[in-house]
């Protein structure tokens, strides 16, 4: 059994993992069990996904590099699960994986805040924490890479882009013949996030990298009857090591009241938005999520209760509802040049949006704590700006060149501090208030 193993000694993420989840159907399986693909081109159609695909196969020979052989002698060195037999990146067979779920209503802001949040993490973790965030192999990361050249890479700054609404069906999904019923499973986002030559821990790279495996799913597959066995696109929800719940106050009759006497951003007309339509009961979505957990946990297991990180999203209209607004950074930087996160700031500001949730829009609160004691509240604006409209009123969507996301990165700059201490590093608390000095040393 173990020369079919996805064998890859000098690996540039470290050692071959001995067990690995698939981020695309969830099962967990023993690394030598792995299928690979085949690369001669007539060994063309799988059982589970059709006649057009290349053929999947456990292989007995190998070449000296530690790639297999296809039955026409052709080497390969793509790799498959043996559950839904979609294809997984090398990268994943090599670093431990964390999986986030991002969750909200249709309309909340997930699909910006997530393609805006990549966007900046790509720049903010290695800038300021000595850290590399890489999309984890060219395939899996296709859409939200398109999302982001539109926004912030178009050459063309002067006319509105928009991010399509995520559908519940389509191409963001593989379908899987199981017994000729076809399963339809929601297609990852596959990160990679590794020290940097300068970061203090940089010896101890291969046990604290990570791959990250994040969903954007449809806010329609959070409402009730959006998950089905054929259709268990969002059983990420129980896999997840914290739930980023994507709280929209423009959907808010009692926000958009007070925000509409400051702001003129389209969503918080007193009549709501014109065009896609919005959910009146957000946290809904919350206890919906938390009833699939439970439905399908595995009886073996206790039920955890989920770290949640309410994402207050387009805190550009409504931020300044926020005491003390603009925010400020919570970053900072030690002179050996490696940031760490000011937890204080961070619960300051999670205090000042919990108190403004509870005035205008107290069942969030309510719901979220229900769930679980451990809940920050983050605001974030992924444009920093309101959509266009056209002279009905309709958006039209935003001017890349106003584009000025705020702390749109924090949420998961903070999910790194609490579940990857060792990579990402918090203030000690001593120093939470003041700019750090060359001895400090930051808590892990
Ligand atoms: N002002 C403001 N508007 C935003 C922001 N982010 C998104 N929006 C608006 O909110 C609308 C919905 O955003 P999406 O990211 O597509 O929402 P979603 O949650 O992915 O929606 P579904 O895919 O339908 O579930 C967009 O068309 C924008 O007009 C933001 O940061 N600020
Ligand atoms: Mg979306
Ligand atoms: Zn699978």
């Amino acid at each position: 059994m173990s020369e079919s193993q996805p064998q890859s000694p000098d690996s540039f993420f470290g050692p071959l993992l001995a067990k690995i989840t698939c981020p695309h159907c969830w099962h967990r399986f023993a690394t030598p069990d792995t299928l690979w693909i085949s690369e001669h081109p007539d060994l063309i159609g799988d059982r589970l996904l059709g006649p057009y695909i290349p053929q999947r196969f456990l292989p007995n020979r190998f070449t000296p590099q530690g790639k297999a052989i296809d039955s026409r002698g052709m080497e390969t060195s793509r790799l498959a699960c043996p559950n839904c037999h979609l294809e997984i990146p090398r990268g994943a067979y090599h670093l431990r994986s964390l999986f986030l779920s991002v969750l909200g209503a249709p309309a909340s802001g997930k699909s910006y805040f997530l393609t805006s949040m990549v966007w900046r993490l790509r720049r903010v973790l290695p800038e300021e924490f000595a850290v590399t965030f890489t999309d984890l192999d060219a395939i899996h990361n296709q859409r939200l890479q398109e999302y982001e050249n539109a926004l912030f890479l178009n050459e063309d700054e002067d006319h509105p882009v928009e991010l399509p609404k995520t559908e519940t069906t389509g191409d963001l999904y593989n379908t899987v013949l199981f017994e000729d019923s076809p399963i339809q499973y929601i297609k990852p986002f596959l990160f990679a996030v590794q020290p940097m030559g300068r970061h203090p821990r940089v010896k101890a790279r291969s046990q604290i990298s990570r791959m990250l495996v994040i969903y954007d799913n449809a806010g329609e597959s959070f409402l009730p009857g959006g998950d089905s066995a054929q259709n268990p696109v969002t059983r990420h929800l129980a896999l997840s090591a914290a739930w980023f719940f994507v709280f929209d106050p423009t959907q808010d009759l009692r926000f958009r009241k007070e925000v509409s006497q400051f702001s003129n951003d389209p969503q918080v007309r007193p009549d709501g938005p014109r065009g896609r339509s919005v959910t009146q009961r957000q946290e809904a979505v919350l206890h919906e999520a938390w009833s699939r957990v439970l439905q399908h946990r595995d009886s073996q297991s206790s039920t955890r209760a989920i770290p949640l990180i309410v994402v207050c999203a387009k805190a550009d209209c409504w931020g300044p509802l926020i005491p003390g607004w603009p925010l400020p950074s919570p970053y900072r930087r030690s002179t050996q040049g490696v940031a760490g996160v000011d937890m204080d700031v961070l619960a300051d500001v999670s205090n000042k949006v919990r108190e403004l949730l509870n005035r205008l829009s107290p069942e969030i609160v309510t719901a979220a704590e229900s769930l679980t004691s451990d809940v920050i509240y983050l605001p974030v604006s992924a444009t920093g700006c309101s959509p266009e409209t056209d002279e009905n009123g309709q958006i039209v969507g935003f001017l890349p060149k106003k584009l000025n996301p705020i702390w749109v990165e924090v949420p998961l700059i903070y999910f790194m501090v609490r579940w990857l201490p060792t990579l990402v590093f918090r203030l000690r608390g001593v120093y939470g208030r003041r700019a750090l000095q060359p001895d400090d040393i930051f808590q892990q």
